[in-house]
């Protein structure tokens, strides 16, 4: 998968791209990740992106002129066709199934936003996908593209380790086939089992006895009814 990032601040983007998890899964071949400075595509010589809205009021909005031709220059460096995401508070709210959708596309272009907002012939001229990331402002689209493309990119086959290594996060369906459970159940939305390492004992607290009886049916079954209890507990909207 190819993933465009348009953005005032490539520098914020970058080293977070190029660590852990994305930055493995680039070197392994399984994303491309290129962010694009929309700076670079104004048009006068005070690079300027936005301006104070018609009709009055506070703040700047987005300028139309430099994020089309950005995009048009960014869409034409790569044949496969890119799925255009607008970053805006205004947007339908991510979850796990959005991410699911979105990690099945060959190209992203995510486009993040600054200011008061976009002029909204940028919507109705580039036609994105708006996605936001909850019910809260940010300054900018930045840290929900970050959030976007780790949720994405951690999704695409071969880039976690262990091929299940996603199935049963929280949020994942639990599926019948999962290798973890072994279970064959309905699926479900659940949060994860509460996890330990060693060592056995720490601050007198110890590990469940079960998860040391090396019986991988009785583990699985615990495991399924922690998550339960957990999600009943935290999340009683997952369980439908
Ligand atoms: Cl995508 N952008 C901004 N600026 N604020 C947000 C958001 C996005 N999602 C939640 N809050």
């Amino acid at each position: 998968m190819r993933i465009d990032v348009l953005t005032l601040f490539p520098e914020a983007c970058e080293p977070f791209f190029a660590a852990s998890i994305l930055g493995r899964a680039q070197s392994g071949g399984n994303a491309t990740i290129v962010c694009h400075n929309l700076r670079d595509y104004a048009t006068d010589r005070h690079n300027t992106v936005d301006d104070r809205p018609f009709g009055g009021g506070p703040g700047m909005v987005m300028m139309c002129g430099p994020v089309f031709d950005a995009v048009d220059a960014i869409e034409k460096q790569d044949e496969r066709q890119a799925t255009r995401i607008l970053l805006t508070p205004q947007g339908r709210r991510l979850d796990q199934a959005v991410l699911e959708e979105l990690a099945g596309l060959p190209r992203l272009l995510l486009i993040a936003g600054h200011y008061e907002g976009f002029d909204e012939r940028i919507r109705l001229g580039l036609a994105p996908r708006e996605l936001s990331i909850g019910d809260y402002v940010l300054s900018g689209g930045e840290a929900a593209a970050m959030v976007v493309v780790d949720g994405v990119v951690r999704l695409l086959p071969g880039v976690l380790g262990d091929e299940q290594g996603a199935a049963e996060d929280s949020f994942s369906v639990f599926r019948g086939e999962s290798r973890k459970t072994g279970a064959a159940t309905p699926t479900e939305t659940l949060l994860e089992y509460p996890q330990y390492t060693r060592p056995r004992v720490y601050h007198g607290m110890e590990v469940p006895e079960i998860l040391l009886s090396g019986d991988h049916g009785k583990i699985a079954e615990w495991r399924r009814e922690q998550a339960r209890k957990r999600t009943a507990e935290r999340r009683p909207d997952l369980l439908r």
